[in-house]
């Protein structure tokens, strides 16, 4: 540990001040600047929680739910013009000076009290979760615990290098009920990733209710792969995923899944299929084999229906219409298709997101394409990027959680190789791509496909501890996230909190766990 000033005091409160010091140097994603000052904050019975105005009250509660169960203390909540004075944990939204990132936060620790500072509440939302792994592991416990509760003394500064930091979730294959999707928003949130693209639509199954077509959830939902209980969102229960997805600034992008991978509306509606007649159930795993019939009239209503109630019941700017793997149709009925939906999504004031075959009909650049393939050369991709359009990088090589781990994980898929922790950390999101300039990527998008994960134990297991790694290079500056070596130390300090949140993470033996 460097620049520790011990100070006075017995060996064992040392002792203790450079165990709590520690914690400055494990923290995933790894900070732009961190100091260590010697002795830091110890919250107790006397600590309030300070908020200038009703604007940082949000994350003031997030932040004191979170306390209160693990400390057993009052926590209030006091408004108070200024420093928080002695004994608070002082949340303060200050004007934006120039060069401050707006997702940025600076933390303070000393023995009179803590700060985070922003400009704006999601960058008090990201200092949040950098205090908390700045507090012992205990504190992920959800019932009362004896100990000290000491913040290490220093300061950091801090703001993401991506302002879009995605990971999506596939619930078409398998179907995951609200409970799950929330412990899955909050593990999103504690390494600071932003964004969760929902795939709520494939061949499988249909999650979402859609109000102009009941068939949808009312026969295209209770299937699955293998043909397990499945289900859907109601509005309702979307909703609340929404307002839980906001309060930890975690933005919703719902997926529509277009041309194909359709399966599940041509199985609810006999007109939607070119033949007039219902396509059979699908609990396989065979992709591309399904299409919207993009000849027919309907088919466009039908689309024009679903994305205005889906745009109704999704504040976030984004919709994405997939646009992947539409094996049967042809090159101009799919940019026929493309012409006349993206339009749709736009017409409902939501900006398109597909997966970078949608570049080949090429859409208007406000268009935003996710690269999900492993090559570092992909000509097409690169030449919209310069045209203006803007990229999410998804390469199945290193942010497809569902790749195994290596030969003997049994969970998973394999068909763009073995995926190991270390090849999840092992490319940059802003270089991958040749002829690629950073500024054209929105950031990295980690894709967890669920034709072989049933349960949250297995989508934890392929998440854990592949995820960690590339929400640290969404976050983290490009010249802290190239030593492996470094960063495997303190991806193994994570696993005491995992073990107390229950975590069902896979123990790889590349990582030195404690
Ligand atoms: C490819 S990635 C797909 C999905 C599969 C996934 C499995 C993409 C746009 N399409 O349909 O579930 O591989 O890893």
């Amino acid at each position: 540990v460097s620049a520790v000033s011990l100070g006075v005091g017995t060996a064992s409160a040392r002792c203790k001040e450079s165990t709590d010091a520690a914690r400055l140097e494990t923290l995933v994603p790894v900070p732009v600047d961190v100091t260590s000052t010697g002795r830091g904050y110890t919250i107790t019975d006397a600590t309030t929680i300070t908020v200038e105005d009703a604007t940082a009250e949000g994350v003031a509660e997030y932040l004191a739910e979170f306390l209160r169960a693990p400390t057993g203390y009052d926590l209030p909540i006091k408004t108070h013009q200024g420093r928080g004075g002695r004994d608070t944990i002082s949340l303060q939204l200050s004007e934006p000076s120039s060069g401050d990132h707006e997702q940025g936060y600076r933390l303070r620790s000393n023995p009179s009290g803590l700060t985070i500072r922003a400009n704006e509440p999601a960058g008090l939302f990201a200092g949040v979760q950098t205090l908390r792994q700045l507090l012992p592991p205990a504190i992920e416990h959800d019932t009362e615990q004896s100990t000290e509760w000491t913040v290490p003394g220093g300061h950091i500064r801090d703001y993401p290098r991506f302002d879009y930091r995605g990971a999506h979730l596939d619930v078409a294959r398998h179907f995951f009920d609200v409970e799950t999707v929330k412990q899955f928003i909050d593990y999103l949130a504690q390494y600071k990733v932003n964004h969760l693209h929902l795939h709520l639509t494939d061949d499988q199954g249909w999650r979402i209710e859609i109000d102009s077509w009941p068939n949808l959830t009312d026969e295209g939902a209770d299937s699955e792969v293998g043909g397990g209980p499945s289900g859907y969102y109601t509005k309702e229960e979307y909703a609340e995923l929404i307002e839980y997805a906001q309060r930890r600034y975690v933005t919703i992008i719902p997926e529509i899944d277009l041309p194909g991978h359709t399966g599940a509306a041509l199985e609810s509606y006999a007109e939607l299929n070119c033949d007039g007649t219902k396509r059979e159930e699908d609990t396989g795993t065979n992709v591309g084999d399904t299409t919207l019939c993009i000849d027919k009239d309907v088919t466009y209503e039908f689309v024009d229906d679903v994305i205005r109630e889906v745009a109704e019941m999704t504040p976030g700017p984004y919709i994405h219409i997939g646009g992947d793997e539409a094996h049967v149709v042809s090159d101009s009925e799919y940019n026929t298709f493309m012409d006349r939906v993206v339009p749709i999504v736009q017409k409902y004031g939501k900006r398109p997101i597909g997966w970078h075959q949608i570049l080949d009909a090429e859409p208007p650049s406000e268009t935003i394409a996710q690269y999900w393939y492993t090559g570092h050369d992909a000509p097409d991709v690169a030449e919209a990027a310069q045209n203006g359009h803007d990229l999410i990088a998804s390469p199945a090589s290193h942010a497809y959680m569902d790749m195994k781990y290596n030969e003997d994980t049994e969970l998973g898929l394999d068909w763009a190789g073995l995926t190991s922790v270390k090849d999840a950390y092992d490319w940059d999101p802003g270089s991958f791509l040749n002829g690629v300039d950073e500024s054209a990527i929105m950031g990295p998008e980690t894709a967890l496909w669920s034709e072989t994960l049933e349960t949250l134990e297995d989508i934890e297991f392929m998440f854990f501890p592949h995820f960690p790694p590339v929400a640290e290079l969404g976050w983290s500056p490009a010249a802290k996230t190239d030593e492996w070596d470094e960063f495997e130390h303190r991806l193994a300090a994570q696993a005491s909190r995992w073990e107390i949140q229950g975590v069902n993470y896979y123990q790889t033996p590349q990582v030195p766990w404690p």
